[in-house]
């Protein structure tokens, strides 16, 4: 937790950012996985933790925005749950910590709010639990979050002050470690899951949380792969996208693509030079007033250039660019916010922190997928993670459909369908004049990551 006061001053912007009425935030309680009493790890919601720092469960935060207080709101421990748990503290403790002016009972809560004609606003709930626990507080079904709160939360948590930052420079010194052990580790012969093990002790001893469950795979064709069953092999690459939290949870999101047998074969060179490319001519759009969706085009287009060369491109490159035929290839966002929540404030809704009256989203296959579209500002931290994948299913479909064919050179990807992919992420911290790279010091070059692989 940060000093009681940025907490306080969090709070005091949010109140003048708002009119009149409460603000309701709910804090998140433990899931059962199975059965109740046999919970997934406590996981804190994002906007709770921004404003009153506290990851206990069970809590939720209320600021009245006309008297300028706010109020913690928990019941105390049962004897049961202390006896089962160990004691917690209590909810006066927790509220001081936070800075708040007192604290409430949830039943005092619901009385308070069901007696006062002012709004309530409440963010949008993406866990039905939360949503009927805010209808009983209530006492209304039908809740409509306040678009005037989720705007106002965007504002304030998109742009990250330097006790943030610093947060993430912490968790990134461990996903640094995490991330060249697994490339002195890998070897031909070896299980994925015999690295992923090492690789969630990297910050388990630390007593720090993973941002996300870890991708680590030699089928890196498959975006979002959770199955670590795999045996390595000599002359497959893998892709590795992992990252822990700093102590104060902001998150760090990295991939590395190297290769199993520490040496990079010509053809993956010549793939991996080319997102490299895609991921400098992003970079060289980012600073603060540039729009992202702008980034993500230049960043395909520098693709397309470079799978021309190869010959798996023809046409014209500015013709294919706007028809998307990079969507094959690049079938993803270029990037996304990352913060307290590894894809920042996702669960506010995409149209409300990725885009704004300017910049709307494309219904273009690929483009579409960009979470981040509108104009950057400074201190906003983002994720830069451009890729090349050679996804058979995709390519099989488009081929039959002689999908953007004049572009297309299907025969030539015949050879490509065991490939696999490549995606390098960085994490890059918006200013006025560029960017700063947050993981500049994880090996990326071709000849920084076969030296990273060779060091044992
Ligand atoms: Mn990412």
């Amino acid at each position: 937790m940060f000093r009681t006061d940025i907490y306080q001053s969090r709070r005091k912007k949010l109140i003048e950012s708002l009119d009149t009425g409460h603000v309701l935030f709910m804090g998140n309680s433990l899931v059962g996985m199975n059965y109740k009493d046999n919970a997934y790890p406590m996981i804190q919601d994002g906007s709770f933790l921004y404003y009153f720092g506290l990851d206990a469960p069970d809590l939720a935060g209320l600021i009245d925005i006309d008297e300028q207080k706010s109020y913690l709101v928990g019941d105390s421990q049962s004897l049961m749950a202390a006896v089962f748990m160990g004691d917690a503290p209590s909810v006066q403790f927790l509220g001081e910590k936070s800075g708040c002016d007192a604290h409430l009972s949830f039943e005092k809560l619901a009385l308070r709010l069901q007696s006062d004609n002012r709004q309530v606003h409440t963010l949008p709930q993406y866990r039905e639990d939360n949503a009927l626990r805010l209808k009983k507080i209530l006492g209304n079904t039908q809740i409509k979050p306040s678009n005037a709160l989720i705007l106002a939360v965007i504002n304030q948590r998109e742009v990250k002050a330097k006790e943030e930052l610093q947060d993430m420079r912490e968790g990134m010194k461990v996903t640094k470690a995490m991330h060249l052990m697994s490339m002195q580790k890998t070897a031909a012969g070896q299980k994925e899951i015999d690295v992923v093990a090492e690789l969630v002790k990297c910050g388990l001893v630390l007593g720090r949380q993973l941002a996300y469950q870890p991708i680590f795979s030699v089928d890196g064709h498959i975006l979002h792969n959770h199955h670590y069953e795999n045996v390595m092999r000599s002359g497959q690459l893998v892709l590795n996208d992992s990252g822990w939290n700093g102590p104060n949870r902001y998150a760090t999101d990295i991939t590395r693509t190297f290769p199993v047998s520490g040496r990079f074969t010509s053809r993956q060179r010549e793939i991996y030079e080319i997102v490299l490319q895609m991921q400098q001519a992003a970079l060289d759009t980012i600073k603060s007033g540039r729009v992202y969706q702008q980034s993500h085009i230049a960043a395909a287009k520098s693709g397309l250039e470079g799978l021309a060369q190869l010959g798996l491109i023809k046409g014209n490159i500015d013709d294919a660019l706007n028809q998307g035929a990079y969507g094959l290839f690049f079938p993803h966002g270029l990037g996304h916010l990352i913060g307290l929540d590894v894809h920042d404030m996702e669960g506010l809704g995409e149209d409300f922190f990725g885009y704004d009256q300017s910049v709307s989203r494309s219904n273009q296959f690929g483009l579409s997928a960009l979470r981040l579209g509108k104009s950057l500002r400074s201190n906003m931290v983002i994720t830069v993670e451009p890729g090349i994948y050679f996804i058979p299913s995709l390519i099989e479909k488009w081929r039959a459909e002689k999908k953007l064919n004049a572009f297309i050179c299907y025969d030539k990807l015949e050879s490509y369908l065991t490939f696999g992919g490549v995606r390098i992420e960085d994490n890059i911290r918006v200013t006025h004049d560029g960017f700063d790279n947050l993981s500049v010091e994880i090996p990326k070059s071709l000849s920084d990551v076969e030296a990273a692989c060779a060091a044992n």
